[in-house]
């Protein structure tokens, strides 16, 4: 399945190996680097790995390393390696400030992820090990450890288990042979309930209460079929949309203040999305934003507006936009 050879290849002709994580690193991208380091340190003994997060990481990666540490630095280093390799990411524009030290190096680069590939990229890459249909970098890793026939060590079966929690969005999007994977895991003394745990992050308390103000001023409208759950509260505007989505709204819209100017979080259940063809970014958001003098956008099932106006008055435009595009 993953042309290894050649990543064996490139192995033997490095001593000074950078592994990059994304920026912005998420628990998948640092536990497959992670993992990634300790296959080489197995392959080839005396190899130096280091492993950067460029800008650092999110919160939950934090919290993945104060849990189990995993070493990783921020500063400009592919100067001196003689090898880099890309964990959980295609693309070194995904590298922030790195990207720069890294367009015009003639250094062999590795690929190892489950994105979609950027075909630009595909021509000055020396390596690609790319599975777009398993849902982490870490399942990938798994198998290359497989492959070399290589027993995770029970921190590293951990490391493995977490970044599969993560990106499974706790095995929701797991498929068969993951599971499979996740047994052997925990078979090399990874805890699921340890995995889980750590992707659990315990909510502050005034993200409860902005959740909790804003189902008291719920108003609930219909398009069609469509449930629409709007509200107003002025902080955790996103949160408060994905927890009516949770509950059951097929659409939601939150809007909140921030001194003179609005902010607004919309969301939708992906068989509203499917079914509707409505995209909440650009059917909704974009245009109400350009109406408003304000700015908008966002993907199909999450977007955001802000600007200057009434709250009332623009969720009752969303509401309008929406009807609009479903006649
Ligand atoms: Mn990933």
């Amino acid at each position: 399945m993953y042309r290894l050879r050649l990543f064996e290849k490139l192995l033997k002709k490095s001593k000074k190996i950078v592994i990059y994580c994304h920026q912005n690193a998420d628990p998948d991208a640092i536990c497959s680097a992670y993992a990634i380091k300790f296959l080489i340190k197995n392959l080839k003994k005396g190899v130096i790995v280091k492993i950067i997060t460029p800008g650092g990481m999110n919160a939950l990666a934090k919290r993945v390393v104060d849990f189990i540490p995993i070493e990783s630095i921020t500063e400009i280093l592919s100067n001196k390696a003689d090898l880099i390799i890309l964990a959980d990411t295609n693309n070194i524009r995904q590298l922030g400030n790195h990207y720069e030290s890294l367009t015009n190096l003639k250094i062999p680069l590795v690929i190892i992820d489950h994105h979609t590939t950027h075909l630009d990229l595909k021509k000055s890459t020396s390596c690609i090990i790319i599975n777009e249909k398993v849902s982490s970098t870490c399942e990938i890793v798994y198998e290359m450890y497989k492959r070399y026939k290589l027993k995770p060590s029970k921190k590293i079966a951990n490391v493995i288990l977490i970044g599969i929690v993560y990106d499974t969005r706790h095995f929701i999007l797991a498929s068969s042979k993951c599971l499979i994977n996740v047994a052997e895991l925990i078979h090399f003394g990874a805890s699921i309930e340890d995995a889980i745990s750590i992707m659990r992050v315990p909510l502050d308390k005034p993200e409860i209460i902005a959740r909790l103000k804003a189902l008291q001023r719920l108003v609930i409208s219909r398009a069609d079929n469509w449930i629409i759950a709007a509200s107003e509260v002025n902080s955790y505007q996103a949160s408060v949309a994905r927890i009516l989505n949770y509950i059951g709204a097929h659409v939601s819209i939150v809007g909140g203040r921030n001194n003179d100017r609005f902010i607004m979080s919309l969301r939708c259940k992906e068989n509203f999305h499917k079914k509707t063809g409505i995209h909440l970014g650009k059917d909704i958001a974009i245009p109400i934003a350009e109406r408003l003098n304000g700015s908008g956008g966002g993907h199909a099932m999450a977007a955001g507006i802000n600007g200057i106006g009434d709250i009332d008055d623009i969720i009752e435009k969303c509401i309008d936009k929406i009807r609009e595009k479903l006649s």
